[in-house]
């Protein structure tokens, strides 16, 4: 499917480069700079900058922009989500965690510069995404606190961090799918929603609106795991720029493992679907969040 032709993707995703490297780059620029800092933040700007999708910044700011607010508004917002994830794939490539080699096309954090370094660049980005929430001068005060509470929620140990560790208890034992979904819904699916709230509260939505967003953002959460499974299977690792095969590697419950491929397909499509009825139902069929629906649920890596 074609996006639409005014959804100027490219022009979004240069903007949030520019604003990652900027915000990284003035976060060490208050540190006295030894060679210690350096490294630290070498650490920090290899993980984040060059490659990755930019999903989550991409949601909030298209989320902005469908309801007639700026996404240079949310900017703040945007990289503080990509920081908190850029933090998240650090430590889950970590020995302990998933004890991956290669991500985002090339060696880990903790394969470029060492576990303990790997450990401490995701810290300092968790911390940067905060301080820089608390910051943003381009969101009133009440707003940036209510942004900070859905995003420390949403990577805690109700969201993402939670997910992380049932995801590691059910590791090499069978789980059904309403748990399975149950673990993504917290491990991917609350950093994904949280972009989404962001970007509506930061428009001024109203409650029908944010509560249909949170129904479609968790919908979406579901299908980008869903096509994370199958590419997982499908891709090759030079494509996926992760090593391919590995979910089944470690064991992990899947939603290919669980329902079979097609069926998977099948439940991806049926989200798609869903996530669109709830755009028409607020007018937003045709914009930037619709044609993300189908970046995230077409892509191939
Ligand atoms: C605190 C030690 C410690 C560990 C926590 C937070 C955490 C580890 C893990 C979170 C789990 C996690 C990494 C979830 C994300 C899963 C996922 C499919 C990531 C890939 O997202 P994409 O495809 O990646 O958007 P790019 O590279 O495009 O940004």
């Amino acid at each position: 499917m074609k996006e639409p032709s005014h959804t100027n993707f490219e022009v979004l995703l240069s903007t949030i480069e520019n604003a990652l490297k900027q915000r990284l780059k003035s976060s060490a620029s208050h540190s006295e700079n030894t060679s210690a800092h350096k490294k630290l933040l070498e650490a920090m700007s290899y993980s984040v900058l060059g490659a990755g999708k930019r999903l989550r910044p991409l949601l909030c700011c298209a989320t902005s922009i469908d309801l007639n607010s700026t996404y240079t508004t949310v900017l703040p917002a945007a990289c503080a989500l990509e920081f908190i994830h850029a933090y998240s794939l650090i430590h889950d490539d970590l020995p302990s965690m998933d004890n991956d080699k290669l991500r985002r096309g090339k060696p880990t954090c903790h394969i470029a510069f060492g576990e303990a370094a790997a450990i401490l660049a995701g810290d300092a980005l968790q911390a940067l995404a905060f301080e820089i929430l608390a910051n943003a001068e381009s969101i009133n005060s009440s707003t940036r606190i209510h942004l900070v509470q859905i995003l420390a929620r949403a990577a805690g140990s109700v969201g993402m961090v939670g997910g992380q560790c049932f995801d590691m208890q059910a590791t090499n034992t069978v789980i059904g799918l309403s748990a399975l979904e149950q673990l993504h819904s917290e491990k991917t699916g609350a950093l994904i929603s949280a972009a989404v709230n962001m970007g509506a509260i930061c428009a001024g939505a109203d409650q029908n609106c944010l509560n249909t967003l949170d129904a479609f953002a968790r919908k979406l959460g579901l299908a980008f795991q869903v096509v994370d499974d199958i590419l997982d299977e499908t891709q090759s690792t030079e494509v996926l720029g992760k090593q391919a095969g590995a979910d089944r590697k470690l064991g992990k419950n899947t939603f290919p493992s669980l329902m079979g491929l097609e069926q998977a397909q099948n439940y991806a499509v049926k989200l798609e679907k869903e996530c669109f009825d709830l755009l028409s139902q607020l007018g937003l069929r045709d914009g930037y969040l619709a044609a993300l629906v189908t970046r995230i649920i077409h892509r191939a890596s």
